[in-house]
């Protein structure tokens, strides 16, 4: 098979770039190591940055989130006995963020494809990338008991953080950065109303949680837990128990119970992967970069990348302008660091670390304060959260 782009990974990043550079007459094979239904079953990020729309307009398949995604003014931080708002709308100059799961996002990503006749190949087993130093890299792989080849003049490398591209760079060309966190966040899904319109991130002696939703009847809770703690040691009547801990009391005397839909325990992790290129591959997304997801980055910063990235192919398509594609790296750093301190920062903010003692418990209440005393600390707070320019 020859084709101009073959792009790794069927999550949100690989299938929105592979529509974006189909729609500018770049023709592109796009290669997912699991089946559709396995993608499409994975319950993960629930709020986007209006940039982010934007692009999946660009894409065409915006119409659903305009739709049915929620636009967001605002949410809590529920600390020391307090519950504070912060106004999104105000202290961003009028931003706000939209509440759409990214199981539907990628579902509208598959949609599109299909009706463009893309080509996406499902349960593409042992993907190896070749002579990516070259002008004419391809992509093996094996496919229902077959040997394929895909010869292609650029590979991209959207197969998140597990995946084989960013490993498939020879040792000594990449800079790692990584910062572990000692604690997981173990996620409900349930059908129940939420117990709140706007979120609810939640700082308690017990440990973090969060208070989030997909629609008017799907609801997403998470609480810290121990990296050591299995999902299987918790049944639903514990989950519910613990968060009603955590909350607010007049928040915990309203929340609606139910049957868990999804529950996971997802482990929290920085990290960053410098350059995101290597010859005529390109990361984009988680397999270049993962931040903890208490400040709602992830999904979002893969974004910023497929925006960076779809621009300089496109340019290079059009007009054989190489410059976007030699400076891609650096522009979706320059952003994906600030993603990196942002979510840092809130981690640090609402979560419990084990070894902390009583003076950083001390300073963790004397920052709620002072963001929660001043206009400028919450215009920082909502500007990063709504999501810096791109
Ligand atoms: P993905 O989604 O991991 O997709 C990569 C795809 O590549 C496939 N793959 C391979 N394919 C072929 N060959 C191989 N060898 C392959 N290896 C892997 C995988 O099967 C998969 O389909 O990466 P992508 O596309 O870069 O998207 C990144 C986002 O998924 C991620 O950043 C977000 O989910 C992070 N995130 C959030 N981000 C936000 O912006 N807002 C949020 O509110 C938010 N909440 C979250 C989150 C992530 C969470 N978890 C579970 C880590 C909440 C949670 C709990
Ligand atoms: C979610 O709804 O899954 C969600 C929302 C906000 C976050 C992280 C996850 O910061």
């Amino acid at each position: 098979m020859r084709t101009k782009v073959c792009i790794i990974g069927g999550g949100p990043s690989g299938l929105l770039l592979s529509q974006l550079l189909q729609l500018n007459g770049i023709d592109n094979v796009l290669l997912e190591k699991h089946s559709r239904e396995h993608v499409l079953a994975r319950i993960r990020a629930g709020v986007l940055e209006h940039g982010f729309a934007r692009l999946m307009d660009e894409a065409q398949c915006g119409e659903r989130m305009q739709r049915e995604g929620q636009v967001h003014h605002g949410f809590f931080i529920a600390h020391d006995g307090r519950l504070d708002r912060v106004d999104l709308h105000k202290y961003s100059g009028g931003g706000s963020v939209i509440v759409y799961g990214q199981t539907e996002l990628t579902r509208d990503l598959y949609e599109a494809r299909d009706r463009m006749g893309g080509i996406v190949i499902h349960e593409a087993s042992d993907v190896q990338l070749h002579d990516l130093a070259g002008d004419r890299p391809s992509v093996t792989f094996r496919k229902s008991g077959a040997d394929e080849r895909v010869e292609c003049e650029f590979v991209i490398g959207a197969d998140g953080f597990h995946g084989v591209s960013r490993k498939s760079i020879p040792a000594g060309v990449l800079r790692e950065y990584e910062k572990v966190y000692p604690f997981g966040w173990l996620g409900v899904l349930s059908r129940t109303p939420p117990v709140s319109p706007e979120l609810i991130y939640v700082k308690h002696e017990r440990g973090f949680a969060l208070c989030s939703l997909r629609s008017p009847t799907l609801s997403r809770y998470y609480i810290q837990v121990p990296l050591s703690d299995r999902v299987e040691d918790w049944s639903d009547d514990a989950f519910w128990d613990e968060l009603k801990r955590r909350l607010p009391p007049e928040v915990a005397a309203r929340l609606i119970t139910g049957a868990s839909i999804e529950k996971s325990i997802a482990p929290l992790r920085s990290f960053v992967a410098e350059p995101m290129q290597y010859g005529r591959l390109f990361l984009a997304g988680d397999a270049a970069h993962i931040v903890p997801p208490t400040g709602a980055r992830g999904l979002n910063s893969a974004a910023s990348d497929i925006y960076y990235l779809s621009r300089a192919l496109i340019a290079y398509y059009k007009t054989g302008d190489e410059s976007g594609l030699r400076g891609y790296s650096e522009r979706a750093l320059s952003r994906i660091w600030k993603a990196q301190r942002f979510s840092w920062w809130m981690t640090k903010l609402l979560h419990r670390f084990p070894d902390n003692g009583d003076y950083d418990q001390r300073l963790q209440q004397a920052e709620l304060a002072y963001l929660f005393s001043s206009e400028r600390a919450l215009g920082s707070l909502a500007e990063n959260y709504v999501g810096l320019p791109y």
